[in-house]
């Protein structure tokens, strides 16, 4: 009999090594597939990994015949700023690509009698809010709200949340032949920016958060790209795992809606300044803006509602902003670039 395992698209990013580190704790196994051969690291922690393109029909195809997969986590995209320079390159591998993998779950399901669970992480990219002063209205932003996306990787964001739910409600409504009913369990999260103290993210537009605390710890001068005054939501990385693993737990009939926001603390730039500046004084950071990537953090809410996600499977972060720098990211990144 086949195993039963959990697909994790683009292993190698930020999320991807976080999250193979939790489910190897849980003694799950692991099919990985990402675009570059996996991170040595942490091959001893998955079954099998794979090297290759979520375009790749014919290796997708053959990942249906080979594995008995019951949960997917869509992770492999290319991120805001990346995705700027080649906005039609980013459509194929944001659009296409889960395309491709909300087909092989449909198939995956319909072998197995059974609904197949899809965890996509979509994000706050997919707000749009048109002025600074429309942003500091907006307050905490629901999910149907402001979502009118100015980068290609939001609006991706936001049309892959709707082909979930398509692939989820929808499929196929009028094929004469769909007794089958099972299909995809699609489940997404808005993430805000993203902090870990293992790994760096690249391509992205909320990066200069990570990159002032990782320029400081490992002595490298900084120019933060963004204005002091700018302010979006951030979380660290293992409250994003624990969302993930808690919204894949969490059963059908408790979820109201397919995407929900989560979040932990709204930091404005200059705020982030003075904590890493607190615990490494001879960091050389300095404000240079950067104008198209301020634009598009601008176009991001301060903060936003995750009400929804706390209500319906009891969401709530581990970390608020004190802890999230104090107990985990400044240590662990001292730890990373200066073991004793
Ligand atoms: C990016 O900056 O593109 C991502 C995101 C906010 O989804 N980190």
């Amino acid at each position: 009999m086949r195993k039963e395992v959990v697909l994790i698209t683009g292993a190698n990013g930020e999320m991807g090594h976080g999250l193979i580190n939790h489910l190897h704790n849980k003694n799950i196994n692991i099919v990985a597939l990402d675009i570059a051969p996996l991170d040595k690291s942490l091959r001893p922690k998955v079954s099998t990994y794979i090297v290759g393109d979520v375009l790749d029909q014919m290796l997708l195809g053959r990942l249906v015949v080979e594995h008995q997969i019951c949960t997917i986590y869509h992770l492999a995209s290319i991120l805001s700023t990346k995705a700027e320079y080649n906005p039609e390159t980013a459509h194929r591998i944001n659009v296409e690509g889960t395309l491709n993998l909300l087909r092989l779950a449909v198939e995956q399901s319909q072998w197995q009698g059974t609904s197949v669970k899809f965890i996509y992480p979509s994000s706050i990219a997919a707000y749009g809010v048109a002025t600074l002063q429309e942003k500091a209205s907006a307050g905490k932003v629901k999910e149907d709200e402001c979502a009118h996306p100015t980068t290609m990787y939001g609006c991706n964001k936001l049309y892959c949340e709707h082909l979930g739910r398509y692939y989820n409600s929808y499929y196929r409504q009028l094929a004469v032949d769909t007794a089958n009913t099972h299909t995809v369990d699609f489940r997404s999260i808005r993430f805000p920016g993203l902090i870990s103290a293992e790994t760096m993210p690249t391509g992205g537009t909320s990066d200069y958060g990570p990159e002032m605390l990782h320029a400081a710890a490992s002595n490298e001068p900084y120019d933060c790209f963004v204005r002091p005054d700018t302010r979006i939501p951030f979380m660290v990385m293992p409250d994003a795992i624990k969302a993930l693993v808690k919204l894949e737990a969490a059963p059908r009939n408790r979820l109201t809606q397919f995407v929900y926001n989560v979040t932990s603390f709204s930091p404005s730039a200059q705020e982030i300044f003075d904590i890493v500046l607190a615990a490494f004084p001879n960091a050389e950071i300095h404000f240079t803006t950067d104008e198209p990537r301020q634009k598009i953090v601008d176009s991001w809410p301060e903060d936003i509602d995750d009400s929804a996600a706390r209500r319906d499977w009891d969401w709530a972060p581990d970390y608020g902003v004190e802890k999230a720098f104090n107990e985990y990211l400044i240590p662990a990144i001292k730890q990373r670039y200066r073991p004793e």
